[in-house]
């Protein structure tokens, strides 16, 4: 027992890698013989089971690829993994289970406290490639635009020098660049937005021309911003996981990871620096990602967000959980294959019956627990781009709402209850939507009404009176939002199938 507790002070690092056991796979090179060139602006949960394992399975012959993560918000990721050398253990669950440590993050950045250091890495010319992995919220845009109005970003304009934003960090690093005469660096992002990489650069160049027109037509002319898509599930890290990978590794990991083992990362292959040869460790590269990303958001990330609202409405707590419901189930089938696919211009050759297939299956997987209360996090920032767009598309078709309707009203009834327990929402228009949802009443007319003053999430579909019908119908059909008439309305939408 002696032995079990001193093992478990050890804390992962370099120094206890060689003696994990042989079952944990480990980096195939020497971390600490690597270099950096690329700063990772998000080193979150996401970035670190997906793209930091990407370029783990490259370093051993492209050593010069490794990253520095910067954190904007939050010490917590440099606290947990500076004091193991930037190493993490990642969970990958399936049928073949495996446990396996990365060594590709090779410096933790906070920038709050050490924003000269961020600096002075997107200038220095290693770094070829700046990635991001911010969130829907992190890009600070109002519809297409860069919000002016944000308060990082009013602040980062009077303040270009000292930022807050990922864009302020962007713009000063390929300031420096262009004053140093270097060249800039690709910004790749690598969140769930469609067109992600257009609309990156079009918020970049709007602050940019706000702070130094000369600047900003550089950055017009030579910064590429490819668009990308990607997709591994990846549950929150629990209690559960750090004791089984305490118990696996024989120390402690401050902060392990852990995923379903799928993954895929489509890149549009235009950067304007060198890039990591990434198609040799599983990444699509591709002109035109156009399609695959759509494909993505809508069928996946709309079928994950449906299950959260009404599968919270339920009661239930995990997307398995949630496919075990037959119901449940059987409505996020049919809104996938009969209302979202319809409404997408597929990719050429995407086969999305099977498509579709593997979704469920990956949403059916019983080794992982991926609470629906995680994603239900920032409603109203992945609700425009998950399924509002699909609606109106679907609109222009002339093809039915009806049931693409449902979860965005399970959603206005999740705001209601939570308001009304008084829980805060985890969501950036939280303040609004409490009060939203403390005014609503459960009349459809009003509480629509209430809603549609959310014009970033709403606008400008509220102006169609036949997505205001529908959605009324589907706020009505939903009752007062109790698991039985969520049960009642998704029964009825089977009825009418
Ligand atoms: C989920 C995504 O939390 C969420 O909103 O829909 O994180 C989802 O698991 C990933 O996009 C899958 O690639």
């Amino acid at each position: 027992m002696a032995e079990i507790t001193s093992q478990l002070d050890t804390r992962l690092s370099l120094k206890s890698l060689a003696d994990l056991p042989p079952s944990v796979v480990k980096p195939a090179y020497a971390p600490d013989q690597t270099r950096i060139g690329i700063v990772h602006i998000g080193p979150g949960a996401f970035h670190r089971a997906h793209q930091a394992v990407y370029l783990d399975d490259l370093l051993a012959d492209h050593p010069d690829w490794a990253i520095c993560g910067v954190s904007l918000h939050s010490a917590d990721v440099r606290d947990a993994l500076q004091p193991q050398d930037g190493l993490y253990a990642l969970a990958l669950l399936g049928e073949q289970s495996q446990l396996r440590v990365i060594g590709s993050i090779r410096e933790l950045l906070w920038a709050r406290d050490e924003p000269a250091a961020v600096l002075a890495r997107l200038a220095d010319p290693s770094v070829r490639l700046v990635t991001l992995t911010i969130t829907e919220k992190g890009y600070c845009l109002a519809g297409q635009d860069l919000d002016v109005s944000h308060p990082d970003i009013v602040h980062d304009l009077a303040c270009p020098s000292s930022p807050r934003s990922a864009i302020g960090y962007l713009v000063a690093g390929l300031r420096a660049r262009q004053q140093q005469g270097l060249a800039p660096y690709t910004v790749l992002s690598c969140d769930n937005l469609a067109d992600n990489g257009h609309r990156l650069r079009r918020a970049v160049l709007q602050y940019a021309r706000r702070i130094d027109a000369t600047l900003a037509s550089w950055i017009e002319a030579q910064v590429a911003f490819p668009c990308s898509m990607v997709d591994s599930i990846t549950p929150a890290t629990d209690d559960a996981l750090r004791a089984r990978v305490g118990s696996e590794l024989g120390c402690v990991d401050a902060w392990p990871i852990q995923r379903e083992t799928y993954t895929q990362w489509v890149v549009e292959d235009r950067f304007c620096n060198e890039r990591p040869p990434f198609e040799r460790v599983g990444v699509t590269m591709s002109h035109d990602i156009a399609g695959y990303d759509r494909a993505k958001l809508r069928l996946l990330n709309g079928a994950h967000s449906s299950l959260a609202y009404l599968g919270s409405l339920m009661q239930i707590e995990t997307v398995g959980d949630a496919m075990s419901e037959p119901r449940l189930a059987g409505f996020v089938e049919r809104l996938m294959r009969e209302s979202i696919a319809p409404a997408i211009a597929l990719p050429a050759g995407m086969d999305v019956r099977t498509y579709i297939d593997a979704i469920l299956q990956r949403f059916r997987n019983p080794s992982i627990r991926h609470r629906l209360s995680q994603i239900a996090w920032d409603g109203s920032q992945k609700l425009p781009v998950r399924l509002l767009s699909t609606i109106a598309d679907a609109l222009a078709l002339g093809q039915s709402i009806d049931a693409l309707c449902l979860p965005i009203a399970a959603w206005m009834h999740f705001v209601r209850r939570q308001a009304g327990q008084g829980v805060a929402l985890v969501d950036p228009l939280n303040d609004r939507l409490s009060a939203i949802g403390s005014v609503t009443t459960g009349d459809p007319q009003g509480d629509l009404e209430a809603f549609f003053k959310l014009e970033a999430v709403f606008a400008p579909l509220s102006a169609d009176a036949r997505f205001v019908a529908a959605l009324r119908r589907a706020y009505a059909a939903l009752g007062d939002g109790t698991p039985a008439s969520v049960s009642r309305a998704l029964d009825a939408d089977g009825k009418s199938a």
